[in-house]
C-alpha cells in the first residue's frame, strides 16, 4: 500500500524540521497575523487558515512543545487545559450541535506544523473513519 496524498508528503517532509521554531512560534509572538479568538497566559486559539469544516480553530500552549508524543509529566495541567480551553472556545463558536477535537502526531499522524496543536472542526456532519 502507497499513501501519498498531498497532505502526507507535506506532513513527511515537515517531521524533517522537528525540534525548530515553527509558524505557530510566529504566531505567539505577534510577528504574522492570525486571527486569534482567545488567548491566556498558557494558550491561544486562533482560526486554521486552511479550514477543513465550516468552524476549524487550533489550540496550541504558548510552551513549545512539538507534539504530543513529546510531553512530560509536567506538562499534565497544561494538555488538561488546552482541552477545557477547545471546549470553551467551541461553546464560544456555537458548536451546540457537536464538533471534532484531534491531535496530529508524528509522520504517520500527518502532523505538519511540529508546535502541539489541538484542532477543533465543526459546523458540519463529520465522518468516520477519518484519513
Ligand atoms: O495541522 C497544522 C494546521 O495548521 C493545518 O490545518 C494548517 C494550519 N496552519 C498552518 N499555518 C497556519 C497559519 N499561519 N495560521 C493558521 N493556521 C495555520 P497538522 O495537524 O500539523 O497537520
Amino acid at each position: 500500500e502507497h499513501v501519498c496524498t498531498d497532505e502526507v508528503s507535506k506532513a513527511k517532509a515537515a517531521s524533517k524540521s522537528a525540534g525548530q521554531p515553527t509558524i505557530f512560534s510566529k504566531i505567539l509572538d505577534k510577528s504574522i497575523p492570525a486571527d486569534i479568538i482567545y488567548e491566556d497566559s498558557q494558550c491561544i486559539a486562533f482560526r486554521d487558515v486552511t479550514p477543513q469544516a465550516p468552524v476549524h480553530f487550533l489550540v496550541i500552549p504558548r510552551k513549545p512543545i512539538p507534539g504530543i508524543s513529546d510531553v512530560t509529566q509536567e506538562d499534565e495541567e497544561l494538555l488538561g487545559h488546552l482541552l477545557f480551553v477547545a471546549s470553551q472556545v467551541a461553546k464560544d463558536e456555537k458548536l451546540e450541535k457537536g464538533y471534532r477535537v484531534v491531535i496530529n502526531n508524528g509522520p504517520d499522524g500527518s502532523q505538519s506544523v511540529y508546535h502541539l496543536h489541538v484542532h477543533v472542526m465543526g459546523g458540519r456532519q463529520m465522518t468516520w473513519p477519518p484519513g
